[in-house]
């Protein structure tokens, strides 16, 4: 049998027949279209999601292919990244754009998705492959490249790129797709470009091509004599210290890293991506690694003769721009299911599923116990954080004391969103994760931008949590408009707006660096200096989340913020909950560095210092290439 097809419906139909299945759980591997639609995809894409939501109306009552149409290119990949996080990877949406702007809008989202290593299908549109009445609008010229348009900038951003000029091509390309969607090694951005006139033309797909498809997830099991190696570093340990990143969270391994943890004794810290994957007052539990994390993890990492990453990527961040990790010996054992990231730090790599490869680690490990002096430390800087969540100034709140007001009314299943600005650094010293799903922080890019809009996509990968969206006021005036797409879709978000009238994390960063804040706070300019030093700008962004049909709840005190957040949960209706914080109040810090060049040369004062304090920095950095042992 052959079906006669386009291909856009022969991708939508394709699809929708794809299943994931890890641990014998089964799942849509594409859950559903994200998209805008413009002439390049309106009459392929979008005439097939069309009949595909007829069609399946007819047949179940339920679309073949749910479709959400979003406001922004950039913004739709962001909440393709949201919602395929949250379901660890399992299942992705796939995004729909017109040619020229529409496509290149979600370049942004493709480096996005690829860096943090979440399934995202990208269908830009492309030029016409007949190429009969060259240059269609939006098409780039090149003079020198008759076969170039501007979707190849996708190439260095996706993990998986093809472009079908041939309906021929489609069942290899989508084969291909999935195969990376799916693969916890390769995934990331997958794009297919689909040039307008080919979208719209048909061929005779066999059968097979739409057969019901289940991709396995296989948790790849250590090889026993690296876990043996591995096992015997660890044992030599006088003071390791574990590192958890996001891959234990994707792989659901909690249960196993909690069990690992409690029979070695071993504390545990956690990057940006890994925070929750144990509970923060587990016993264990030391907080955030790193340049933005607990004083407590970083002196155990500073001390630590072996480091055992788990899932780590290792980012400048969670290495303190590898100043973090000081003991002249340390060694590295790195868990990881990508070769590239377990080979990292002159590693011995343990290649496997986090889950997988703690399960064989904890026999080989049996009956070794380390035991920790962090347990004060612990307790001493829980307190700090109680401090700062409850420091009630009188005028405006700092940032400490809107995320302890957060905290509070969060339930342990709640989600806080964040991804840019001063929040992440605070968020991962102060927040108190309590579920491995409860913190989504994006720091593998921190895209001003990416709050709201990923905040769509992990309520929609599961609409039982209350999600609630930290937007800064800088991200929120980049990419606020998809506000609007979740109340089409009814869909329920809580954004905290942090007005602090400008970036107060780069504010705090020049300064820092010897620039003096230069460019960093939105007030008017001052025309003799040209300095931003005016008046604060008269910017009312909970007027303008009300005129976007959010319902507000403006609030000046910490008091006021910690009422505004019940009522908004107790709403049935997206809420914008707005603040305004003091951007100079900092809270307690990391006893941490980050590797941000100075220049070397300057006529300003505070530059020149600012040299002199980089260069002591930049002292304790290491590269780490001691050999972390031979399996
Ligand atoms: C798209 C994008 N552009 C620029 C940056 C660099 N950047 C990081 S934080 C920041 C300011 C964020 O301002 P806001 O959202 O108000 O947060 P605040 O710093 O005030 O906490 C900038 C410009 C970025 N991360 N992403
Ligand atoms: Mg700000």
């Amino acid at each position: 049998m052959k079906h006669r097809l386009t291909v856009a419906q022969a991708v939508v139909r394709f699809l929708a027949n794809q299943l994931t299945e890890r641990d014998g759980i089964r799942q849509r591997a594409v859950a559903g279209f994200l998209g805008i639609f413009g002439h390049g995809n309106v009459a392929g894409i979008g005439q097939a999601l069309l009949q595909a939501q007829r069609t399946g109306q007819a047949a179940s009552g339920r679309a073949e292919m749910p479709y959400i149409l979003a406001r922004n290119e950039q913004a739709m990949v962001h909440t393709a990244v949201g919602y395929a996080r949250m379901r660890n990877r399992l299942s992705a949406m796939a995004c729909t754009a017109s040619i020229g702007p529409g496509s290149t809008n979600m370049l942004t989202g493709a480096a996005l998705a690829t860096v943090n290593r979440i399934p995202v299908l990208l269908l830009p549109s492309d030029v016409f492959a007949t190429r009969v009445a060259t240059p269609v609008l939006q098409e780039l010229e090149d003079s020198r490249f008759g076969d170039v348009s501007v979707n190849d900038a996708f190439r260095p951003l996706s993990k998986y790129f093809d472009r079908v000029w041939r309906p021929e091509q489609l069942p290899q390309a989508l084969l291909g797709a999935m195969r990376v969607l799916t693969d916890p090694v390769e995934t990331g951005a997958v794009t297919i470009c689909l040039p307008q006139d080919v979208q719209a033309e048909a061929y005779e797909y066999p059968d097979e091509l739409f057969a019901q498809r289940v991709w396995h997830v296989a948790r790849a099991v250590p090889d026993p004599l690296a876990v043996e190696a591995a096992a015997a570093v660890i044992r030599g340990a006088k003071r390791p210290l574990i590192v958890a990143g996001g891959g234990v969270i994707y792989s659901e391994a909690s249960g196993q890293l909690d069990r690992f943890a409690r029979e070695t004794g071993i504390p545990v810290a956690d990057t940006q991506a890994g925070k929750g994957a144990l509970s923060w007052d587990h016993p264990n539990a030391v907080g955030g690694l790193g340049a933005t994390g607990s004083p407590v993890a970083n002196r155990l990492a500073g001390h630590a003769d072996v480091v055992l990453g788990v899932g780590t990527r290792y980012s400048d961040f969670t290495t303190a721009s590898r100043t973090a990790f000081r003991h002249p010996q340390v060694r590295f054992v790195n868990l990881n299911v990508a070769s590239f990231d377990a080979g990292k730090l002159a590693a011995l790599p343990l290649v496997a599923d986090a889950r997988a490869g703690l399960a064989a680690l904890r026999p080989a490990l049996h009956g070794r116990r380390f035991t920790g002096d962090f347990h004060d430390d612990v307790a001493a800087w829980n307190a700090t954080v109680d401090r700062a969540y409850r420091k009630r100034s009188g005028e405006l709140p700092t940032q400490a004391e809107v995320i302890g007001v957060v905290n509070d009314a969060c339930g342990a299943r709640d989600v806080v969103v964040q991804a840019a600005g001063s929040l992440p650094g605070d968020l991962q010293r102060l927040w108190r994760a309590g579920d491995p799903k409860q913190y989504h922080v994006e720091y593998g890019y921190s895209c001003m931008g990416f709050e709201i809009a990923g905040a769509l996509g992990i309520k929609l990968a599961d609409p039982s949590r209350e999600v609630y969206a930290l937007v800064g006021d800088g991200s929120y005036l980049m990419m606020a408009q998809e506000i609007v797409t979740a109340i089409a879709e009814g869909v329920k978000l809580i954004v905290v707006v942090v007005q602090n009238h400008g970036f107060a994390s780069i504010g705090a960063l020049s300064e820092q660096v010897g620039s003096q804040r230069f460019g960093t706070s939105y007030r008017f300019k001052n025309a003799q200096t040209g300095d931003y030093d005016g008046p604060v700008l008269p910017v009312d962004l909970a007027l303008n989340a009300e005129s976007l049909g959010a319902a507000v709840i403006r609030c000046r005190t910490a008091a006021d913020l910690a009422e505004g957040l019940k009522r908004a949960r107790e709403a049935d209706h997206l809420t914008v909950v707005h603040v305004e914080t003091d951007p100079l109040a900092t809270g307690p810090g990391s006893d941490s560095w980050w590797d941000v060049p100075v220049a070397e040369v300057a006529t300003l004062h505070s530059t020149r210092h600012a040299r002199a304090g980089y260069l002591e920095g930049k002292r304790d950095q290491r590269h780490h290439l001691r050999p972390g042992g031979q399996a």
